[in-house]
């Protein structure tokens, strides 16, 4: 058997049922039970009569996707005879996870860059699958004031690059910018977070750099 769950799925939800062949076809009745060998049959409860199996824990696709369990059936006139039923048990994702910049950037403009430069590209990752992760969308979150210093630019492909806005940047006026930048992910419904990127001005050619 291979069921499925969804990750996040409160306790007592059902996941499937097993059904035992009675191998002699005396029709006798079946009583199911889980031998807690394995950690992971604890995870789970069958129902001695009907064979129906239900977590016993919330699950957490992002820390482990997959469970392997045995249930044993065994005849109520004949006990010792005991069958096992191997199940495999998925759990399916839940857009459980916002999506987050890649890495740290560590951008740096030049005093005297052009407008229009594209400065750093960025991307983001999610812990989702990619159902609910990677359809990444970016956009500079600063409400409904336009940014004078930087636009961003979305590449369709994952990525959004940031790029500069002004004729030129002075340190001695600003030297550091903060650029929150608003990212979401593909999930129904998305998610989204909101990072902060630095960037920095600094003297460069000036400085022979
Ligand atoms: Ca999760
Ligand atoms: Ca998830
Ligand atoms: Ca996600």
């Amino acid at each position: 058997y291979v069921m499925e769950v969804y990750e996040n799925a409160k306790i007592g939800t059902p996941v499937g049922t097993v059904t035992a062949h009675d191998p002699d076809a005396a029709n006798s009745l079946v009583r199911y039970f889980i031998d807690h060998n394995a950690e992971e049959d604890r995870y789970f409860t069958v129902d001695a009569s009907t064979g129906t199996i239900k977590t016993a824990k919330i699950f957490d696709r992002e820390e482990t996707p997959w469970y392997n369990i045995t249930v044993a059936a065994s005849e109520i006139d004949n006990p010792g005879l005991v069958s096992h039923v191997p199940v495999g048990v998925r759990i399916l994702d839940v857009n459980d996870n916002p999506p987050e910049l890649a890495r740290d950037y560590d951008v740096v403009i030049c005093e005297n860059t052009k407008p229009g430069q594209v400065i750093q590209t960025i991307t983001a990752t999610d812990k989702d699958n990619t159902a609910n992760g990677a359809r990444f969308h970016f956009s500079l979150d600063e409400g409904l004031s336009l940014n004078p210093n930087f636009t961003l630019r979305s590449n369709e492909d994952n990525t959004a690059s940031i790029l500069t806005k002004r004729r030129r940047y002075s340190r001695t006026t600003q030297d550091i910018y903060y650029l929150p930048v608003l990212i979401s992910d593909g999930g129904m419904p998305p998610l989204s977070s909101s990072s902060t990127l630095t960037i920095r001005v600094c003297a460069c050619e000036r400085d022979g750099r």
